[in-house]
């Protein structure tokens, strides 16, 4: 039997994307300079203009599902970033934004087969995401460290088992329908 465990080195071929929210940028941005800090530190080029890694800025964290599930359909990436900062106010839209974009990440993951890791800071001030981005510790590197080990994981279950494809049902089986196509649209006979 063995023992599957992710790794954080032989990077140079893993590819990211990151999503992130402009909603409470001033904390969206410092995770993400976490985030590329630890990249880069574990030998992850993560220029824009390179190969490992891509970026999607999207209004607020209630967009960063459906831009993550996207990105991981197209099977460029072995594991999509989402960073956003939802804070709560006076009224319950937190609770409504929280909700989602947790439960849409997760969606996301296990629709597609991709890690897509939850870098959504819920906070109920501003001081306090700000000590999370930054002030005390920064939450963006720890994102980036479970997108690399998450990435390596899934790499080497899929080695031992090449049979596997994605993980979706059928995934490697032409017989069966497309698992890119049904996770894309499953009840939509033209595929969008
Ligand atoms: N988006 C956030 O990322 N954080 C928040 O704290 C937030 N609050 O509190 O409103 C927020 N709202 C915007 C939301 O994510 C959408 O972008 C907007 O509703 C348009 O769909």
């Amino acid at each position: 039997m063995a023992v599957f465990e992710g790794t954080f080195t032989q990077t140079e071929s893993l590819r990211f994307a990151i999503v992130i929210g402009r909603f409470n940028d001033l904390v969206t941005g410092k995770l993400l300079e976490g985030c590329q800090d630890c990249l880069k530190r574990h030998g992850i080029d993560p220029d824009p203009q390179g190969t490992q890694v891509d970026y999607a800025w999207v209004p607020g964290s209630f967009e960063i599902p459906q831009v993550a599930r996207q990105l991981a359909l197209t099977r460029r990436y072995d594991a999509i970033i989402c960073i956003g900062a939802v804070i709560k106010g006076q009224t319950p839209h937190f609770d409504y934004v929280a909700g989602e974009v947790s439960k849409g990440i997760a969606a996301a993951s296990f629709q597609t087969g991709v890690p897509v890791v939850f870098g959504v800071l819920t906070t109920d001030s501003m001081q306090q995401a700000l000590e999370r981005a930054g002030i005390k510790s920064n939450k963006g590197w720890d994102y980036a460290m479970s997108a690399i080990e998450m990435a390596t994981l899934m790499r080497q279950i899929r080695t031992a088992n090449p049979d596997l494809g994605n993980g979706l049902p059928g995934a490697n089986n032409p017989q069966l329908p497309s698992p890119l196509k049904s996770a894309i649209a499953p009840t939509d006979p033209d595929g969008f």
